[in-house]
């Protein structure tokens, strides 16, 4: 309406202007006319009474002949007549006609151009007829008409002119209006198209919206300046927030509106064990645990897993759900129970001997059955019924963890076809052709893109996703947004570093690191000032263990002086025990410690305290503040929490790192000694250089990666997630309200 106004008043307006302007045309143009009328009528009047006024004239009947004007002139146009026998003689004329038509002056007549003459009640049209006749060779008749018709007529004429032209504007602009709606939705519905990522390519299937080319050109600078924006927002955003639980919570209600939000992952967050009358609950030794259990603390929400625990079953309610933290309840664990036969195929099988080795490039060859994809395909569907049974709306937020379920996010959008999915994969994705040896390539990433949002730790990862499902789906990628749409719906692939609480609990930093570096070396029957070196790692082969150890071997070799005087431990939980190469793993890092220790014993304490067991959080904080060094030698990690755990622990700003490049941490560790694991030479030489370290650069190195881990926190990683699925669920609400509201 605003808008049909904006654009008729104008046009009245110009149109109004003009009607005005050529007012002045049309009255000279109407004159012009009625003057030729006029001329027309008086020649005919003057013929028509020729005959009785040459009879009359030669009768000599001058007071007939004045009558007989006056009765022709009650003719309300013609306003007087006369005659002039010669120019000297006096007129015989109707009582009407003006003093100033004088029978010696009918020459100024002649070559008139208007024959107009003005009078007091308006102007009159004077034509001068010849009358000859014999009495009187060069008689004339004078013929006056009345013009205040035209006056009254040209009036007339600039309403009807005015009305015509108002008139115009009116339809000009109903037609402009109808046009400008019409193509105004037109182009609204093109727009949410290409918000919705439909209006760029023509997508399979009879309903889908036609491809509109116009709207090529400005998809992707519209699409980049969304992303610019929401990135824009999303930094000023973050750089406002101080990235706690709290803030969490708040996000959560505030952005989200307390929505329902569900953590699907293989691993539980607490184990319930049986030891013969007790049940002992245990925290598992995963990063991915690591980090989501204070988010999961702070959002209140229901966390699906494996329950794998020997009491678990015992521990859940009916409903096979179970809340913890056991000290002070905040969320549920709703537990997924597997046989056996699916256990071995669906996890060590599927995803430990296939996916793992896929994705970590530590030289160890993945194996793939195809009893082990039906196991996986099983899992991931009773996964998918899980999720839908726990849901609480119809549209929950569901954060998909990690390769055990890679199909879970398109079985999950055939069940919850609203549901917000976020799916995180925890550990590298390689490059396409690494990939492509996994039989079932095709089934896996079609799996992932179900969800709306798909994230790594890193940019490298991010990529090769893309440049594998570009190389083996028929999909279209966009590489401005990073969004992949295939089978007609968008996934956003994402880089979202993963990290760890910031403060680390208060109850790990509660012993000071004077006790701990006492107790620690008393605990391992070490001297007071024993330089110390420590590794926690699940005992896993891409964990770098055994590289690990021969730098450490080299050291002794190439700088004796630390024989005796440097001892490391090496906390290794025990990991996927079932497999082969696992156990074959933990053979090789028993053997190498027992050889290097044998090697170097002879002058006091080992060089490597192997402690293969699980310790609690707590303990694994003791060693972390008890050590002068932690060294982290992967050979591919995602990112690795350790090297971050490390720093979180040091709030007395001591310590040096020790870090494999390639780990997704490197890449935001720069001021860590950062080693080629593969280089034993390299690793002995950054082990001499953090035993020799002066405190001034060790500090100055610890208080930059403190300032890093502080800012980017767990609690952001999630939160930017989060902040994510909030923008994208109000958006699709908005097209979703905008759409309904046209039809
Ligand atoms: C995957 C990716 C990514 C270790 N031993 C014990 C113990 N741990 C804890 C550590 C740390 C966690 O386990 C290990 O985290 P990582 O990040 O090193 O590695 P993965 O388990 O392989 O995790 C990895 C991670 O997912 C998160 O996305 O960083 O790249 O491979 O928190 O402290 N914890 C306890 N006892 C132990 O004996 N309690």
């Amino acid at each position: 309406m605003r808008l049909s106004l904006r654009f008729v008043l104008p046009l009245m307006i110009v149109l109004a202007g003009i009607a005005y302007a050529i007012a002045p045309l049309v009255d000279q143009l109407t004159l012009s006319w009625f003057v030729h009328d006029l001329d027309t009528r008086s020649s005919l009047l003057a013929s028509a009474i020729q005959e009785p006024l040459q009879e009359q004239l030669a009768a000599g009947k001058k007071v007939q002949i004045r009558e007989f004007f006056n009765r022709i002139t009650r003719d309300e146009r013609l306003f007087a007549v006369g005659y002039c026998a010669s120019p000297t003689a006096t007129a015989v004329a109707s009582r009407s006609l003006p003093n100033e038509i004088r029978c010696d002056d009918l020459g100024r007549w002649d070559g008139a151009h208007d024959h107009l003459l003005p009078s007091a009640k308006g102007p009159l049209h004077v034509t001068v007829q010849p009358m000859a006749s014999e009495a009187a060779p060069d008689g004339r008749l004078v013929l006056v008409h009345d013009m205040s018709f035209v006056t009254r007529r040209s009036e007339e004429t600039k309403r009807y002119v005015f009305y015509l032209f108002m008139g115009l504007a009116a339809v000009v602009s109903l037609v402009t209006v109808v046009i400008a709606q019409l193509s105004w939705r037109g182009w609204m519905a093109g727009m949410r198209a290409l918000l919705r990522g439909e209006g760029l390519l023509r997508q399979p299937g009879p309903s889908a919206p036609p491809s509109l080319p116009e709207f090529k050109p400005i998809a992707r600078d519209l699409q980049r300046l969304i992303s610019e924006l929401e990135a824009e927002t999303r930094a000023r955003d973050e750089s406002q927030v101080t990235w706690s639980p709290e803030s969490l919570r708040a996000i959560l209600h505030g952005e989200l509106r307390g929505e329902d939000v569900i953590v699907v992952s293989n691993r539980e967050p607490y184990i319930h064990q049986r030891r013969g009358e007790r049940i002992e609950v245990t925290r598992p030794a995963s990063g991915l645990v690591t980090a989501l259990e204070p988010i999961m603390r702070a959002c209140s929400g229901t966390w699906i897993a494996h329950g794998s625990g020997s009491a678990d079953r015992e521990a859940a309610d009916q409903n096979d759900r179970v809340a913890v933290p056991p000290d002070k309840p905040a969320y549920q664990i709703r537990r997924v129970w597997l046989t056996t036969e699916e256990e071995a195929g669906y996890y060590y099988g599927f995803s430990n001997e296939g996916l793992w080795p896929l994705c970590h490039i530590a030289h160890v060859r993945p194996i793939f059955r195809s009893a082990d994809w039906a196991q996986y395909v099983a899992v991931n569907r009773k996964f998918a019924q899980a999720v839908a049974s726990e849901a609480k709306t119809r549209d929950p937020i569901v954060l998909v963890q990690d390769y055990h379920l890679a199909l879970l996010p398109a079985m999950l959008r055939e069940q919850l076809p609203d549901a917000t999915i976020i799916a995180f994969w925890h550990i590298p994705w390689p490059n396409p052709e690494s990939f492509a040896i996994c039989p079932w390539r095709d089934e896996l990433l079609a799996g992932l893109l179900g969800s709306s949002i798909l994230g790594f730790h890193t940019q490298f990862h991010c990529n090769n996703f893309v440049d594998t499902v570009d190389r083996f789906l028929e999909a279209r990628v966009d590489r401005e947004s990073f969004t992949v749409s295939f089978g007609g719906k968008p996934t956003a692939v994402r880089r979202y570093p993963i990290s760890v609480a910031w403060p680390p609990d208060a109850e790990m930093l509660e012993k000071s690191v004077p006790d701990c570096r006492s107790d620690i070396r008393r605990m391992n029957d070490l001297p007071p000032e024993h330089m110390l070196g420590i590794g926690v790692d699940r005992l896993d082969y891409t964990k770098g263990i055994l590289e690990r150890f021969r730098a450490i071997e080299r050291l002794l070799e190439l700088n004796p002086e630390w024989v005796g005087r440097f001892s490391f431990v090496q906390i290794a939980a025990p990991t996927r025990s079932g497999i082969d190469e696992y156990e074959h793993h933990e053979a090789q890092v028993r053997a190498l410690a027992a050889h290097i220790n044998s090697r170097f014993r002879h002058q006091g304490p080992p060089p490597i305290v192997l402690r293969i067991e699980h310790h609690e959080p707590r303990e694994v904080y003791a060693y972390f503040r008890a050590a002068d060094l932690c060294f982290v030698s992967s050979l591919h990690d995602g990112m690795n929490l350790v090297a971050k755990e490390f720093v979180a622990a040091r709030d007395d700003e001591r310590g040096v790192l020790i870090l494999s490049q390639f780990t997704g941490a490197a890449r935001e560790l720069p001021e860590a000694l950062i080693v080629n694991p593969y280089d034993a030479d390299q690793c002995a030489a950054a082990l001499h250089l953090a035993l020799t370290m002066p405190v001034t650069e060790s500090r100055d190195r610890m208080r930059l990666m403190r300032g890093l881990v502080a800012e980017f926190n767990v609690f952001r990683w999630a939160g930017r997630m989060l902040l994510d699925a909030a923008a994208m669920r109000r958006r699709s609400r908005l097209i979703d309200k905008t759409g309904r509201g046209e039809s």
